[in-house]
C-alpha cells in the first residue's frame, strides 16, 4: 500500500502542473489566498454550534430549516399611492416583509415644496411629507402583522413619528409595531451623506430613539447598523466589518451612558451588510461579524444571549452591477444572494437587473424577487444549517477576518471610539483609497467585469426602464401639503413644534415630542426645522484622496499620454486646466465624484471639489468664482434631467457657455439625447474608464489627444 499523500506532496504536484506559476491570489483585504486549504489551516478552530455562543454558525439553532430568511425588497418611488400599489403587488407575489425607500428630499428633512429639492421629489424613493402620506403608503397593509423596514437616518425623527401615528390611525397600538428603522448616523458621515444635523446632536437622536423604542416598541429594531454603504463606497471586507462593529459598539455605549440597561435594548439592535462578488469572502464575513459582535457585547457586560446575537439584513451589491449587457446582472445577483444565505442572513434584498440604469420596473423587480424564491423553494439551501461550516477554506477565512477586524477595532478603540475616529476623517479616506484602488484594477483590466472590460458587446440592446415624472409628483405633494396645513388645528400644531424645539435644547425625548407634533399634523419639514433651530445643519467639504492613480499607472503608456496632454494645455493656458466636480441636488452618493476628483488631480488637472447638495445656481457661482474650464456633474439619484439643464441655462444667461459641462453617474441611455440637446458635452455612465474620461476632457479643452487602444481597434 502506498503512503497517504501529505500537503507537501500536493504542493509538489500542483507546482508541477502549473509549471511553477504562483497560484496565490491577493485580495483587496491584503489576504493571500492559497489554492488549497486543509485541516492544517483549521486545526485550532472550533466554530461551535448554531444557536449557541458565539453564534458563528448562525443565531438560530434551526435557521432556515425552521423558518426561511425574510424576502424583503427595498423599494419606493414617486407618490405614496404608487408605492403602496407596488408593495401590495409584490406581497401578493411572494415577498414577505416591506422595506421603504424614501426620496432624497425626505431624507434630508425638506418638504416637497422646498426650493432646494425641486429635482429630487419622488425620484429615488417615495415622497413623504405628512402622516397623511404615511397612511396612504400603508393603506390595506396591516401594521400589526407586517414587519416594515424604513431606511431613514437624517429625518429619522419625523419619519418614525409618522409611522407610529399612521399605526394609531389604523387602530394599531405602538407596542404591536414590528420592523426596523435604519437610524445609523455614523455611517452617514462616513459614506452615505444623508445627515441633517452635526454629529453630536445626531448621536443624541439615536439614543432618544433607542430609549423610546425599548420602552414602547418591544418588537421594533431601533437601529440597523450598516456596513452596506461602506461596502458600496468601496470598503474592503475587513474595513466593513471593523467600522460597522465599532459603530454598533458606539451606539450601545451611548445608550448605556444615558442610563439604559444594556439588556433592555441590545436585543433590538440589528445589522445590515453588503454582499459583493467575492463569494467565499462574503460568506465568511457574515460568520465573522457574528463572532465579533458576540465578543464586543460580552465585553460590554451583556448578560442575555439575545443581546449578543448579531441579526442582519443583507443586500446584494449595487455597484457590482453594470449598465452594459445588463442581463448579466441577474447572474451576479444570484451568486451574491447565495453568499448571503450561505452566510446565514436573516433578511435579504436582491437587486434588480436594471440597477445601474434606473429604479426597478415590475418586470425587473419580479426577476429579483424570484431569485430568492427559487433559492428558497427549489435549491435545497434551506434544509441544512450553515452548510459550509467546517469547510477548511471558509473556517480559515472567517478566522482571518475576525483577527484582522479585531486589530482594526483595537486601533479605533485607541483613537477614542468610532465617533472620534469618524471625526478624524480617517475611515472615509481609507474607504476612498480602497475604492480608487479597485477602480484602477478595473480600468487596467486586471479585475475582469464581463461585458464591460472584457467580452464587451459590439452593440448594446436598450432595456425598458422606469421613468418618473418628477413635476407631477411634486405638484401632487404640494397640493396635499396645502390641504393638510389648511385642515389642522394650527395653534395646537405650533405649540407641539415649540415644545419639540424646547425639548431639543433640554433633555426631552425628541421622538416622543415629535409623535405629539405628528398627531397634530406637523409636516416633516416643520418637525426637522423645529430641531434644526437648536441643532444646526451639518455641512462637510470633500477632501479627495491623492496618489492612487499615479501609483497604479506609473508605467502606463496611455496614462503618460494624458499627463503630456495636461502639460500641453497648461503651457497653452499659462496655468493648469481646471475642472470642478459638482454634486447638485440632495444626492449624496459621492463615490464617483471622489474617484474622478482623485484621478484628475493625479493627472495634473487642478480640481475644485464642490460641496454636496448644491443648487445649480450655487454650483455655477462656485465655478465662476474659481474660473474653471469645465464642470463635471455627478448624478446618481435621477436628478440629472432637471438639475443639469438648469445649470447650463444659468451659464448661458451669465454669458459663460464657454465652460464645458460633462455628466457622469447613473444616466439611462434614453436620456443621452435629451442631455446632449441641453448642451452636455460628454456623458460617462457606469463602466466608463476614468483615464479615458481624462483624455476626453483634454479633447474638449482643445488638445489633440491620440486615439486610445479601443478607439484604434474600433476604427479597424
Ligand atoms: C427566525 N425566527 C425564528 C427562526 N428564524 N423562530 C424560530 N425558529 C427559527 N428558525 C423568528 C425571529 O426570532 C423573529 O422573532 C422572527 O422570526 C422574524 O425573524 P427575523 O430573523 O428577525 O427576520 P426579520 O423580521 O425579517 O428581521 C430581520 C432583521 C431586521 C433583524 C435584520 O432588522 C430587518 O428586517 N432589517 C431589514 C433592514 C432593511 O431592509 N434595510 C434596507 C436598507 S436599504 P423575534 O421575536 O425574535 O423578533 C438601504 C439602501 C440605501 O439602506 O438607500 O442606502
Ligand atoms: N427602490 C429600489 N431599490 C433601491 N435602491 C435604492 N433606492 C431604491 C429604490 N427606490 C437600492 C439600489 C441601491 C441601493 C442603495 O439600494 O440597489 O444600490
Amino acid at each position: 500500500m502506498t503512503e497517504k499523500p501529505t500537503v507537501s506532496d500536493w504542493e509538489a504536484l500542483a507546482d508541477k502542473e502549473s509549471k511553477g506559476r504562483d497560484l496565490n491570489w491577493q485580495t483587496p483585504e491584503g489576504f493571500t489566498i492559497k489554492p488549497l486549504y486543509t485541516g492544517e489551516d483549521t486545526a485550532d478552530i472550533d466554530p461551535g454550534l448554531p444557536g449557541f455562543a458565539p453564534f458563528t454558525r448562525g443565531v438560530k439553532a434551526s435557521m432556515y430549516a425552521g423558518r426561511p430568511w425574510t424576502i424583503r425588497q427595498y423599494a419606493g418611488f414617486s407618490t405614496a399611492e404608487e408605492s403602496n400599489a407596488f408593495y401590495r403587488r409584490n406581497l401578493a407575489a411572494g415577498q414577505k416583509g416591506l422595506s421603504v425607500a424614501f426620496d432624497l428630499a425626505t431624507h434630508r428633512g425638506y418638504d416637497s415644496d422646498h426650493q432646494r429639492v425641486v429635482g429630487d421629489v419622488g425620484k429615488a424613493g417615495v415622497a413623504i411629507d405628512t402622516v397623511a402620506d404615511m397612511e396612504i403608503l400603508f393603506d390595506q397593509i396591516p401594521l400589526d402583522t407586517m414587519s416594515v423596514s424604513m431606511t431613514m437616518n437624517g429625518a429619522v425623527i419625523p419619519i418614525l413619528a409618522f409611522y407610529i401615528v399612521a399605526g394609531e390611525r389604523q387602530g394599531v397600538s405602538t407596542e404591536k409595531l414590528s420592523g426596523t428603522i435604519q437610524n445609523d448616523i455614523l455611517k452617514e458621515f462616513m459614506v452615505r451623506n444623508t445627515y441633517i444635523y452635526p454629529p453630536e446632536p445626531s448621536m443624541r437622536i439615536v439614543s432618544d430613539i433607542i430609549a423610546y423604542t425599548s420602552a414602547n416598541m418591544p418588537k421594533f429594531n431601533s437601529i440597523s447598523i450598516s456596513g452596506y454603504h461602506m461596502h458600496e463606497a468601496g470598503a474592503t471586507a475587513v474595513q466593513e466589518l471593523a467600522f460597522t462593529i465599532a459603530d454598533g459598539k458606539e451606539y450601545a455605549q451611548r445608550a448605556m451612558a444615558t442610563g439604559l440597561d444594556i439588556d433592555a435594548f441590545a436585543g433590538r439592535l440589528s445589522f445590515f451588510f453588503g454582499i459583493g462578488m467575492n463569494f467565499f469572502m462574503e460568506i465568511a464575513k457574515l460568520r465573522a461579524a457574528r463572532t465579533l459582535w458576540y465578543r464586543v457585547m460580552d465585553g460590554l457586560g451583556a448578560q442575555s444571549e439575545r443581546s449578543k446575537m448579531l441579526r442582519t439584513h443583507c443586500q446584494t451589491s449595487g455597484v457590482s452591477l453594470q449598465e452594459q449587457d445588463p442581463y448579466n446582472n441577474v447572474i451576479r445577483t444570484t451568486v451574491e444572494a447565495m453568499a448571503a444565505t450561505l452566510g446565514g442572513t436573516q433578511s435579504l434584498h436582491t437587486n434588480a437587473l436594471d440597477e445601474a440604469i434606473a429604479l426597478p420596473t415590475d418586470f425587473s423587480a419580479r426577476i429579483a424577487r424570484n431569485t430568492q424564491l427559487v433559492l428558497q423553494e427549489e435549491s435545497g439551501i434551506n434544509n441544512v444549517v450553515d452548510p459550509l461550516g467546517g469547510s477548511y477554506y471558509i473556517e480559515a477565512l472567517t478566522k482571518q477576518l475576525v483577527d484582522d477586524a479585531e486589530r482594526m477595532l483595537a486601533e479605533i478603540e485607541a483613537a477614542g471610539g468610532m465617533t472620534a475616529y469618524v471625526a478624524t476623517g480617517k475611515p472615509k479616506a481609507q474607504i476612498e483609497t480602497a475604492a480608487a484602488q479597485k477602480q484602477t484594477g478595473i480600468d487596467k483590466g486586471e479585475t475582469v467585469i464581463v461585458g464591460v472590460n472584457k467580452y464587451r458587446l459590439a452593440e448594446e440592446q436598450q432595456i425598458e426602464t422606469l421613468d418618473i415624472d418628477n413635476h407631477a409628483v411634486r405638484n401632487g405633494q404640494i397640493a396635499r401639503l396645502k390641504n393638510v396645513r389648511a385642515g389642522r388645528d394650527e395653534a395646537a400644531c405650533q405649540a407641539a413644534l415649540k415644545a419639540l424645539t424646547e425639548g431639543s435644547t433640554g433633555d426631552g425625548n425628541v421622538l416622543a415630542l415629535a409623535v405629539d407634533a405628528a398627531r397634530h399634523d406637523a409636516t416633516l419639514g416643520e418637525i426637522s426645522m423645529a430641531m434644526e433651530k437648536v441643532f444646526g445643519r451639518h455641512d462637510a467639504t470633500p477632501k479627495p484622496v491623492q496618489g492612487v492613480y499615479k501609483t497604479a499607472y506609473e508605467f502606463d503608456r496611455r496614462w503618460q499620454q494624458v499627463l503630456d496632454g495636461v502639460d500641453a494645455v497648461e503651457r497653452r493656458l499659462g496655468r493648469k486646466p481646471k475642472i470642478m466636480v459638482a454634486k447638485m441636488g440632495q444626492d449624496g452618493h459621492d463615490r464617483g465624484a471622489n474617484v474622478i476628483a482623485s484621478a484628475f488631480t493625479d493627472m495634473g488637472f487642478e480640481v475644485v471639489s464642490g460641496p454636496l447638495f448644491q443648487t445649480p445656481q450655487e454650483a455655477m457661482d462656485m465655478a465662476l468664482e474659481n474660473e474653471v474650464d469645465a464642470i463635471g456633474a455627478s448624478s446618481l439619484a435621477a436628478g440629472h434631467k432637471t438639475l443639469i439643464p438648469e445649470l447650463i441655462n444659468l451659464l448661458k444667461e451669465a454669458g459663460r457657455s464657454d465652460i464645458k459641462v460633462v455628466v457622469g453617474g447613473v444616466i439611462p441611455p434614453q436620456d443621452y439625447d435629451f442631455l446632449r440637446e441641453a448642451g452636455v458635452q460628454g456623458i460617462y455612465g457606469p463602466g466608463s474608464n476614468v483615464v479615458e474620461c481624462g483624455a476626453d476632457m483634454l479633447r474638449l479643452l482643445g488638445h489633440n489627444m491620440p486615439p486610445s487602444g479601443d478607439e484604434l481597434e474600433a476604427a479597424e
